[in-house]
């Protein structure tokens, strides 16, 4: 195989940029998140009650991935789903105050860090798993008929590719050539299942075969090829030629959500080494795209909006209890 050309240097400093922007998120998410549910791990105490679900080790997908979209491309992603809300755009202010529950929140604090709904990026997820695959369809569909080249991309782990929406989605989409990108996250674990119990198929690129539409895989939690593949696939979208599916193997740096002990993971200490970050970045340096103190430059202005944003969402009021079931349900929507 020939090997692909260098991507330019600016383009990758984006990656980096966008995948040290989300880590530093998630490490203050979980920061905040833990304060308060010490010395016993209280699910229901502290600032953020709930489960959470983080992303770290994910953001090569992110990144490589939402390169490609604009505000105007609709994306759908899973419980997982800080990583790509941050690369697609979506304003950290209001996220932040979603997962804390505040008024100020995308969905005015109801919804929680698995519901963030943002019209703005046609940005959505849910706690269901697969359920953003059918909302991406019927979102590829409007940009299909109204004759515009905005795609959709619906993103999901590979547990959730053995739920029936997901098949679903996929035949449906290559019945109708929409403009849709299915991207699996393959991070080996789908709570505690390791995907060998889930399914006998290794690589869910091959699934694609089975609705006539293209699949890759790619390996190595690699940045610049998930970048190189998304860029394709939306491309063909764009492009009217219809649906594809891409495949990461990706990794789960931390639990499956906070509390999480991972006594199942047998191989939990090699875990750390495998972190996609300083990989990257010592790519970069070694390219001489960067220097060394550049990764901590781009790490001190992440921190600055990400703290900037956990600030705004600690001074948001939280919503009346007596106002709890308002804006749950759709009112006055146009008929
Ligand atoms: C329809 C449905 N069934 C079960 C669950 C419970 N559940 C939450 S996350 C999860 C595993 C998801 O694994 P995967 O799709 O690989 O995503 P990951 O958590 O690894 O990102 C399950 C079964 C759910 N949320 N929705």
């Amino acid at each position: 195989m020939t090997p692909s050309p260098r991507l330019d240097d600016a383009t990758r400093r984006e990656l980096l940029n966008t995948m040290l922007l989300i880590r530093t998120y998630e490490e203050a998410i979980l920061r905040e998140y833990h304060a308060g549910k010490s010395p016993v791990f209280d699910i229901g105490a502290g600032l953020v009650p709930g489960e959470m679900h983080l992303s770290a080790g994910q953001e090569p997908v992110a990144a490589g991935v939402c390169a490609h979209l604009t505000p105007d491309d609709a994306l759908t992603g899973t419980h997982r789903p800080h990583h790509i809300a941050i690369a697609h755009g979506v304003d950290l202010r209001a996220m932040t105050a979603e997962i804390f529950g505040r008024e100020t929140g995308l969905g005015r604090g109801r919804g929680g860090h698995m519901h963030l709904f943002d019209p703005a990026t046609h940005f959505s997820c849910s706690g269901i798993i697969a359920e953003g695959l059918p909302p991406a369809l019927g979102q590829a569909f409007a940009f299909q008929r109204r004759g515009t080249d905005r795609v959709a991309v619906a993103v999901t782990g590979e547990g959730a590719a053995n739920q029936g929406a997901f098949h679903e989605s996929l035949n449906l989409a290559a019945v109708w050539n929409l403009p849709v990108v299915f991207v699996v996250e393959d991070n080996d674990w789908g709570i505690s299942v390791p995907r060998a119990a889930a399914t006998a198929v290794a690589s869910n690129a091959d699934r694609a075969a089975a609705y006539g539409i293209p699949g890759v895989r790619v390996e190595d939690n690699d940045v610049e090829g998930v970048y190189r593949a998304a860029g394709e696939a939306v491309a063909r979208a764009r492009a009217g030629e219809g649906p594809s599916l891409i495949e990461v193997h990706t990794l789960r740096l931390w639990g499956h959500f906070e509390g999480d002990a991972q006594g199942y993971r047998a191989d939990i200490e090699g875990v750390p080494g495998r972190d996609p970050i300083p990989t990257y970045v010592a790519k970069l340096v070694a390219d001489g795209v960067i220097e060394e103190a550049d990764a901590a430059v781009m790490r001190a202005s992440a921190s600055e909006r990400v703290e900037d944003a956990v600030a705004y969402a600690k001074s948001s009021p939280i919503p009346d209890p007596t106002h709890a079931l308002d804006y749950v349900f759709a009112e006055g929507a146009r008929s």
